[in-house]
């Protein structure tokens, strides 16, 4: 449009300042037509471009007004800080206007007041600040037939009213139980079960039971027992003693009790046999020694021989041999008297007797050195051990030689006792051939009744 309007402008001054152009000129009229024209273009034209003046001025105000009210908020755009809340937390940092914070209470505590609040445009929160209280787990009275409800952190627990037991009072007492409650409050369980059983026909003295302690999470009902208990399968409620002895009875690691297990009320203990003491692991049984702690009836010519379970009162008595005397040297040991020159019914009979004892347990593994008999200063060439005694010697022993001097004892196969065995080994000295003395070795082994 402007290029239009400078062309006839231009135009018009050619004209003017060229009269030889004459005829060829547009006429007065036509110019001033022309003229109109341009003065509406350069109206319209002047108006459009006041008008993008204008808009551009309101989008600069517009501009200026936020920029100023950012700068405002920026001064203090954060709400106050919230108070820390007890028994619960708050989900949440930012303080910042239109940021939400939202309270959370711990197991066993309700939210009272507003769960989340808003920092408003106003810096203030909306809402009110809330606070967590203990859920009272009593207020739907939970215990039944005339119990109490005590009220704690996450649970309840009921004290009951006589003859009721249970986490809820719910179950009606057996008489040993009020037995075993009432003892085991002021005594350990081991009496309180020897309390419980004293009391009561051997027919009652079944399973003992304890209540459970029971927590209610998110509505369900969670019941534990103590140490030693288990939930019963008759209800949820209801803590059995568990029997060791039973359930363990051939466990991996062994049994459980050497002897005897006998079961108590949240445990269990082993027992031994007579004459025997519970080792200190409460597992094994160990051997009194009767003859060391004078727990023996022994008379003064008697000796006491300590055995496994037991002891043994020993008396030594020098054999009676035809042509020959004895006289007893030691306590356990026999000589021959001199012998009358060619008496040879007296010089061929043994010179000594030696009495030894052992104590061994049943069913010891075999073969097994049991003695040694050796000669202390051999006077002939040759010296011959043998085994003397029965067929029941003969069945469990023989004699070997260990080196030139030493015959030993052997035990070939185990013994199942109670049981107690005799030997007998003969030493020989010989000189030539000739046999210049025998010293007999009587050997007598208790065997005990059990492998302990
Ligand atoms: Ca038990
Ligand atoms: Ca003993």
């Amino acid at each position: 449009m402007f290029a239009s309007a400078g062309f006839v402008i231009t135009l018009l001054c050619f004209c003017l300042l060229h009269p030889a152009f004459g005829q060829d000129c547009p006429t007065k009229q036509e110019i001033q037509g022309s003229l109109k024209q341009i003065q509406k273009l350069l109206s319209a034209h002047e108006a459009s471009y006041l008008q993008s003046l204008r808009n551009l001025k309101k989008k600069i105000n517009l501009l200026q007004n936020s920029a100023g009210k950012q700068s405002a908020k920026a001064v203090n755009s954060t709400c106050p800080k919230l108070d820390p809340l007890t028994n619960g937390r708050k989900l949440g940092k930012s303080h910042s206007i239109s940021h939400e914070v939202h309270f959370l209470c711990d197991p066993g505590y309700e939210l009272v007041g507003s769960e989340s609040r808003v920092c408003q445009e106003t810096l203030t929160w909306s809402g009110q600040q809330p606070l967590c209280r203990d859920i009272n787990e009593c207020a739907s009275s939970p215990c039944l037939n005339g119990g109490t409800c005590v009220d704690e952190v996450n649970q309840f627990s009921c004290v009951c009213a006589k003859g009721w037991a249970g986490a809820t009072c719910q179950s009606p007492v057996p008489t040993f139980f009020v037995t075993m409650t009432n003892t085991s409050a002021a005594t350990s369980p081991a009496t309180a079960a020897a309390a419980a059983a004293a009391t009561l026909p051997a027919a009652t003295t079944g399973p003992f039971v304890r209540p459970s302690r029971c927590s209610i999470v998110q509505g369900t009902t969670h019941c534990t027992c103590e140490p030693g208990y288990t939930i019963s399968g008759r209800d949820s409620y209801t803590c059995t003693d568990i029997d060791e002895c039973e359930l363990f009875h051939n466990g991996q690691a062994g049994r459980l009790c050497l002897h005897t297990c006998v079961n108590t009320p949240g445990g269990y203990r082993c027992s031994c046999p007579a004459g025997y003491n519970v080792t200190r692991d409460g597992r094994s049984c160990k051997d009194i020694d009767e003859c060391a702690t004078r727990q023996n009836n022994c008379t003064k010519d008697h000796m006491c021989v300590n055995t496994y379970g037991g002891f043994q009162c020993v008396h030594v008595d020098c054999p009676k041999i035809p042509h020959a005397t004895y006289v007893k040297t030691s306590p356990m040991r026999c000589e021959r008297n001199p012998c009358p020159v060619d008496n040879k019914a007296c010089s061929q009979a043994p010179n000594s007797f030696s009495y030894h004892y052992l104590a061994v347990v049943s069913n010891l593994s075999a073969p097994r050195v049991m003695f040694r008999v050796s000669a202390l200063r051999p006077m002939g060439d040759t010296l011959r051990f043998s085994l003397l005694g029965g067929r029941q010697a003969r069945r469990h022993f023989t004699v070997q030689r260990s080196d030139r001097l030493t015959g030993q004892l052997m035990l070939v196969s185990p013994v199942q006792g109670p049981a107690t065995l005799e030997a007998e080994v003969e030493m020989s000295e010989l000189e030539k051939r000739v046999q210049l003395g025998r010293y007999i070795t009587k050997i007598t082994m208790f065997v005990s009744q059990y492998d302990f």
